[in-house]
Order: C-alpha cells, then structure tokens, then sequence
C-alpha cells in the first residue's frame, strides 16, 4: 500500500508512534510518505519506502497566526496526486484531521477517493481538543474520518464522553519493536555518569508539561532517597523543568537530580534504570512508561487515563490515585528495598512490554488500511 503519513515531527508521543509505525510498515513493503513541517526525530533513515514531504509555510506579515492546515491539505493533495498514495493516516486530530478531510474533498473533486484514517492520541481529546474554541472543528472532523482508532479503551471513553460521536472508534494500543530494543549496542561505561554502583538509578521521561506533575516528581524521589541510595534521571524538557529544578535545591537534592534534557540516548539511560516514575494527572496511554517497561524498568504511576491498560498493579509496578506521593514513594521503596523483589518486577514489567510487541499490533494496522482502500 501507499500511505501517507501526517504528524507532529517532534519527541511527543503521538509523533514517536507515527513514526515508529510508519518505519515498521515500509520494512514490510509499504511505500510511507511522511507528511509534516520537520523531519520527524526518530525518522534518521531515509530509504526508496520512506519518503518524506515537508510542508512549508512561509511567514506572511499580514497573518497573526500562519495558515498550517492550508499549506498542509495543498501538500497532502498534492502528494496523492504525484505518489498515488491510496490512504491517509492521521496522527492527533488537532489540526490534521481536519486539514486530512479538506484533502479529501479537494481530491473528490477531481475524481479521486482517498480514505483517512485518524488515530486519537489523547491531548487532541483530553486537554485541548475538548477546548470550547476547537471542540465542533475537532468533533467533525472525526466524524467525517473513514475510520478512527484510538490508543486506549480510556481514551475511546473519553472521546466518546466529550463529543457528539457518530462513528465506531477501534482500540489500537500503542507499541515497542522490543528487537530493536534488544539489538541496540549500549555503551557500557555509561552508568558510572549517572550514579554510584550501589546506587539505585531512577527515571523520569515526558515533556515536562504541568499534565506530568513533575513537582510530583521530585517529591516522590525525595523520599525514595531517604531510605536508599539513589539518583533521579530527569530527561526532556518543558514548562515545568525550571520548577523542578528549583525544589530540587529547595530540598537540597540537586546533587542527585540529572537533568538531561531532549537527549537522544533514552535507550542508554533507560537499560541502566531501575525504576520509571509517571504520576501524570492524566495520560491516555503512557508510551514512556511502555518504553521503560520494555528495558525491564517497573513504573510506578498515577491510576489516570489509560495508565492501568499499560502498567499492571502489582505486576509490572504500583498504580496510586493523581497526587497520592507518600503511597507511590512506599511503593518504590517496597519494590527497591529488596533484590528478589526488584528482579521479579523487572521481569514482569518486561513480560507485559511484550503483549504490546509491534508484530502484535501492525497486522491490526495493515487490516484497517486494506479495509479502508476497498470500501473508498
Ligand atoms: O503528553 C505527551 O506525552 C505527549 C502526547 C502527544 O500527543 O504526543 O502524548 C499522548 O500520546 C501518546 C502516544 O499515543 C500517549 O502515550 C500519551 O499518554 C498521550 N499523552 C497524554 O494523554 C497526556
């Protein structure tokens, strides 16, 4: 199949996932065109299935605000037209459905049907797409999507709740190429930057957007470095990195608190980790906490969203109510305190990474398109 692909090119998680999808698909012969306004982050290798379009729009004095959705459904229209590309697949609804559906009316003009397929991925529905200002745009713009996917059964609740929907949503849970994970060389010297040997390397990993509760963060990790030795890995970067930053020297910890930044070696920190913390307000899914799950790291979380389809309660880590730090900093010190038992949560955590296997999830994927070219 031909398929283009539109999302958000940066370290976000709905970016990652169209990304990853996207590279698996061609490396099973699909011809991917990535549609968007940056090279994605994960995309470094261009190959004769992955092509990439970038959608550029330039600063006009007269626009407050420069047109994106136009400049993207011109470029979306154009590439069908030029590739042959049989479907759309949207990730995040927010604006590229809607821009992905002025696409295919432009096309149906000219005699072409293209389906689209949109994948919700959680702050398109939860915090910003339920917004006044975008909610009737956002509303029609799935209802007029040929199929919609969601990442989780608590994000489908969620988009069903919030707006008037007249279509089937499809659960398609978010995935890990667990191989890829497992072939990448790791560069061994690495563990002594960030801790001591007898310390315990504990990490946190999101754009650090007030939904993360990263004082949480912090706090949970405070206690936790009462009781054992430890180090806190804070990678990404965002809104609240200067708050976190700040109650670290406030609690005179910032000796043990790396920030990172966007790093680019998540792979090296999270295979020398021993525990992930989550605490978000919400969280449709959770691909971090997957991803660490995948290098053998057990989560503690908050119980939001779609957390509990991610992360098992007592299996593969803790789940606590939003905000509940003395029960989530208990709860990592019961897993830490004990050798026996830190290791049999790291083997459950990574056991339950395995159900989310990409090989798991594609076919679902492939069935939807091939269902979706032969009704269009
Ligand atoms: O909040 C983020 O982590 C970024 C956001 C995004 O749009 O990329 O993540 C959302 O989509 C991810 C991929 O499907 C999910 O794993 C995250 O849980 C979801 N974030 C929220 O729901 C807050």
């Amino acid at each position: 199949m031909k398929i283009a692909i539109v999302c958000y090119p940066t370290f976000g998680g709905s970016g990652v996932v169209a990304t990853e999808l996207g590279l698996e698909l061609a490396h099973r012969g699909h011809e991917i065109h990535f549609i968007t306004y940056k090279q994605p982050v994960r995309l470094a290798l261009l190959n004769s299935n992955v092509h990439y379009h970038e959608v550029n729009v330039p600063e006009y004095a007269l626009f407050h605000y420069q047109p994106y959705e136009l400049a993207l459904s011109s470029k979306l229209v154009d590439m069908v037209k030029l590739y042959g590309i049989e479907l759309l697949h949207v990730h995040y609804a927010i604006p590229h459905a809607y821009a992905g559906y002025m696409a295919k009316q432009m096309l149906k003009d000219e005699g072409i049907n293209i389906p689209m397929v949109t994948t919700l991925h959680g702050t398109d529905i939860t915090l910003v797409g339920k917004h006044l200002f975008y909610k009737t745009a956002v509303c029609f713009s799935i209802n007029k999507s040929d199929v919609v996917t969601s990442v989780s059964q608590s994000l489908k609740e969620d988009t069903y709740k919030h707006f008037d929907i007249n279509k089937e949503i499809h659960v398609i849970p978010n995935f890990i190429e667990l191989e890829k994970h497992r072939n990448e060389p790791l560069i061994s010297c690495q563990r002594s930057v960030m801790a001591e040997k007898h310390e315990r390397i504990i990490t946190h990993i999101s754009n650090f957007r007030k939904v993360k509760r990263i004082p949480d963060v912090v706090k949970i990790f405070y206690k936790i470095q009462q009781q054992i030795p430890a180090k806190l890995m804070m990678v990404g970067d965002g809104p609240e990195r200067e708050i976190a930053e700040k109650i670290c020297y406030d609690l005179g910890i910032q000796e043990k608190v790396i920030f990172f930044g966007n790093s680019n070696e998540i792979d090296q920190i999270l295979s020398y980790s021993d525990l992930f913390l989550l605490p978000s307000e919400t969280e449709s899914f959770g691909l971090a906490a997957l991803e660490a799950m995948a290098w053998s790291v057990p989560v503690i979380s908050s119980n939001s969203g779609g957390l509990p389809e991610v992360n098992f309660d007592g299996v593969s880590g803790y789940l606590s109510n939003v905000g509940d730090i003395d029960e989530m900093a208990e709860n990592a010190i019961k897993i830490l305190s004990n050798i026996d038992t830190l290791n049999t949560f790291k083997e459950n955590a990574l056991s339950v990474a395995k159900q989310f296997d990409i090989k798991n999830i594609l076919p679902i994927y492939e069935e939807i398109y091939h269902k979706a070219i032969e009704k269009s």
